[in-house]
């Protein structure tokens, strides 16, 4: 154990050669004996694209997000060398899943701008784990892109495979919205929202698809070291066109065969299999599917090699999936398309659903409201006594002091973001049931309210 073998790969590293950076990862461990093990992390803090046009902050392990792999054998004693730049703006630290021991190496790994730190530890258990920064805000160290992977193989190592490559999926939370260009600051009310605008396989949109996709032959058996770095999304990773063969629940063993999604909750990482069989171009995607394919997180293979119609005999084709972008895109609303206008029935039958969708959770099932908080619509002779004004009451909110049915209420109801029929036939629902009124509102009367807010009841809200 005293023998200090610098790797090849560790020096590759820290050199930094476009070979060594994700997707990419170092050969496998050879040898069958522990070592000890120099790594050596660079916390660089760099701009660069995180969409076409738009660019961003990031900051990383050695100059790349996810930051360097790292491969050592169970057994090994790792020495984690952290370097902070003087140029950089902030401290960092390393907290690696491997380690067993105080915040995983976070604290004694704290290193200010300037200075370098550096500790042991033992690889005692094989897997491959999630390192990251986790330095206050730690939430926001890893959301502008500190995490990687370690890869602590079994005593006997990994069965070959042709083929190994590592991704991970990180979200980016900005001040614009999806592909709003110019370099975007990271936005914390998003992240505490838990609303990213961009999922992104290692560090980007579109850094590991199109040009960039991933070679590999037909047959090839290929090793996806699949990580997530987070820091809130739980992703659920799947090849469309394949199945993983073999997805490794622990290391060395326990293997699951012929799963269609994995699911990788932030701060995990889990070793998948795949032998693309037929050429083409596969996307690995985030199933859950506005990530994949508004918010950027797909990775592709492109898979060269004989045709196998005995596999599939459809047609390949080499397209790309283009990226939709994350303009809010809205399909003409049913009622467009059947020129049709809608029976009273059919309205009212809608009003009920959109009551169910909007309104019962706050004025109950049979609109008697909750006592003291909540104003009831059953029977409500505030709102029978007026139409325009609870059409502008929908459509604006209502704040301030009321009296309905002798009780006084004062609350907020939000403005709701409905459309014209939406509220024309909630209304007509509402006046229908529970010994209302009976009267049937148009969505022509609500338009009318909704460009001249002053022509609801002087009683009703303004809008600002
Ligand atoms: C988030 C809770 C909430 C939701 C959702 C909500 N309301 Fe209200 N609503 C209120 C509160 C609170 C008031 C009383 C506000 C005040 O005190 O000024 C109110 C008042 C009203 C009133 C006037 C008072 C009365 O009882 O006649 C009407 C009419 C009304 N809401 C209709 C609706 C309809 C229709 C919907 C669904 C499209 C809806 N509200 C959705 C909370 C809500
Ligand atoms: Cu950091």
């Amino acid at each position: 154990m005293t023998l200090r073998i610098a790797f090849a790969m560790t020096l590759l590293h820290v050199q930094g050669t476009a070979t060594q950076a994700p997707p990419a990862v170092p050969d496998p461990v050879l040898r069958r004996a522990p070592a000890r093990v120099a790594v050596r992390l660079v916390t660089q803090e760099v701009v660069a694209p995180l969409a076409e046009g738009v660019g961003y902050a990031f900051w990383t392990y050695n100059g790349t997000v996810p930051g360097t792999f790292l491969r050592v054998r169970q057994g090994d004693a790792v020495e984690v060398r952290l370097v902070n730049p003087p140029e950089s703006r902030v401290p960092h630290n390393v907290d690696l899943h491997a380690v067993t021991g105080p915040a995983g190496g976070a604290g004694a790994s704290l290193t200010r701008p300037g200075d370098s730190t550096t500790f042991t530890f033992t690889a005692l258990a094989p897997g491959l784990f999630v390192y990251h920064c986790a330095t206050v805000p730690v939430g926001m160290h890893v959301a502008n892109g500190m995490y990687g992977m370690i890869l602590v193989e079994p005593r006997n190592g990994l069965p070959p495979v042709d083929r190994e490559f590592y991704l991970m999926l990180g979200e980016f939370y900005t001040i614009g919205g999806y592909g709003e260009p110019g370099l975007q600051p990271f936005s914390m009310d998003k992240a505490l929202a838990e609303h990213p605008d961009y999922v992104v396989f290692n560090g980007g949109v579109g850094a590991v698809s199109a040009d960039r996709a991933i070679p590999v032959g037909v047959g090839e058996t290929v090793r996806l070291y699949l990580g997530n770095g987070g820091p809130n999304l739980t992703a659920s990773l799947h090849v469309i066109g394949e199945v993983f063969d073999r997805v490794y629940r622990t290391l060395p063993g326990v293997v699951d065969e012929h799963l269609q999604t994995l699911s990788v909750p932030p701060g995990a990482g889990v070793v998948a299999e795949v032998r693309f069989q037929a050429p083409g171009v596969y996307t690995l995607v985030d199933h859950s599917l506005f990530r994949a394919f508004n918010k950027g997180a797909l990775a592709q293979f492109r898979v060269t090699g004989p045709a196998a119609p005995d596999v599939y005999a459809g047609r390949t084709t080499e397209d790309v999936y283009l990226h939709e972008g994350g303009v809010v895109q809205t399909m003409p609303e049913p009622a467009d398309l059947d020129r049709r206008p809608p029976t009273l029935e059919e309205r009212v039958a809608h009003g009920r659903r959109v009551y169910g969708q909007t309104c019962r959770s706050c004025h109950q099932e049979g609109g008697q409201g909750i006592p003291g908080v909540i104003p009831p619509l059953a029977g409500s002779d505030f709102l029978n006594a007026d139409t325009r004004r609870a059409i502008g009451i929908v459509l604006n909110g209502l704040e301030g002091e009321i009296v309905v049915n002798g009780e006084t209420f004062s609350a907020v109801m939000p403005a709701l973001r409905l459309t014209d029929a939406d509220i024309a036939d909630v209304l007509t629902y509402v006046f229908r049931e529970w010994g209302n009124h009976g009267v049937v509102i148009s969505a022509g009367e609500v338009r009318d309210i909704r460009i001249c807010p002053w022509c609801a009841d002087a009683a009703a809200p303004r809008r600002p």
